[in-house]
């Protein structure tokens, strides 16, 4: 059997993303797992389903993608696994174990760094019946769907990213960075059109949380240009929802995609998932 006819690609929704079968991760061959970079670097994001992962699985599958990127709070990483970060709601011993509901929000990871994450894989280890849906935007078809003369407006904007302003705002977890934390998160200018270097395609790479500031455009205008095109961005059409099962492994590319977590009812139901990020490039 030759590799596409063990390696079933279909799309997560029309012209986006890519579900990928027939493939055991931990026990994949080289030609399968090349298979399923590709499929990333083309698609935008990939699922694999019925997975299952250690964390040394993932950390050798994650490998194939570039080098895994540490996590800005050490805090809810897995113990003895600095570049596993927990995102959960439950509580051990007294303490809460991973991050709750750290990705509400519409955002891209990291993109208050010079250098944001290429990849964020998340692997769903235990999940509630309902709720907790990850919901991914198509920043390239966003951009497409553009007419040429509102492409030609926004085309060479540059937007101002701030972890400080992102974490003194958020809904949960609002909080002053520490001098050592602002220290190393600086704010960073970023294009607000990115440059796929797959294939060059466009994205329309905008953000909400991190960004406080159009360059050269004053707030409250800069601001309000955020809102549309966020919501633009975010738009059914352009927009994934991924409805979890155990075993998932979703990942997607950061240089073309926005996403957002959604709440589920943490009184009733436990969450717990492991994220592994992939370093990036600067955007251009
Ligand atoms: O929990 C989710 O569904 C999204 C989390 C998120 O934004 C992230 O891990 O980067
Ligand atoms: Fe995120």
């Amino acid at each position: 059997m030759d590799i596409l006819e063990r390696t079933r690609i279909t799309p997560l929704k029309a012209g986006f993303g890519a579900q990928v079968g027939g493939v055991d991760l931990p026990k994949a061959d080289q030609a399968q797992v090349k298979a399923v970079v590709d499929a990333f670097h083309h698609h935008g994001a990939i699922l694999l389903r019925d997975q299952s992962m250690t964390p040394d699985d993932l950390l050798s599958f994650i490998r194939h993608f570039g080098e895994p990127e540490g996590h800005t709070l050490q805090e809810f990483t897995l113990p003895g696994y600095p570049n596993i970060f927990i995102l959960s709601n439950k509580i051990v011993g007294g303490k809460p174990i991973g991050a709750h509901n750290d990705g509400v929000g519409w955002h891209t990871d990291y993109s208050y760094k010079a250098e944001p994450v290429m990849c964020t894989m998340l692997y769903a280890v235990e999940v509630p019946p309902e709720g907790s849906d990850t919901l991914l935007a198509d920043c390239c078809a966003a951009w497409d769907a553009l007419s040429p003369d509102r492409k030609a407006a926004i085309a060479g904007l540059k937007l101002h990213h701030s972890y400080a302003h992102f974490m003194r705002n958020r809904e949960w977890g609002a909080m002053e960075l520490s001098p050592e934390l602002a220290a190393e998160n600086p704010d960073v200018i970023h294009p607000l059109v990115r440059t796929h270097p797959a294939d060059g395609r466009k994205a329309l790479w905008v953000s909400t949380g991190t960004v406080d500031e159009v360059i050269g455009l004053p707030n409250p205008e800069g601001l309000e240009l955020i809102d549309e095109l966020v919501a633009w961005v975010t738009q059914e059409q352009f927009v994934y929802r991924h409805k979890w099962c155990v075993g998932d492994v979703l990942m997607w590319d950061n240089r073309c995609t926005l996403h957002t977590g959604t709440l589920y009812d943490d009184t009733k139901y436990d969450r717990l998932m492991h994220r592994l990020w992939v370093k990036g490039d600067r955007p251009f």
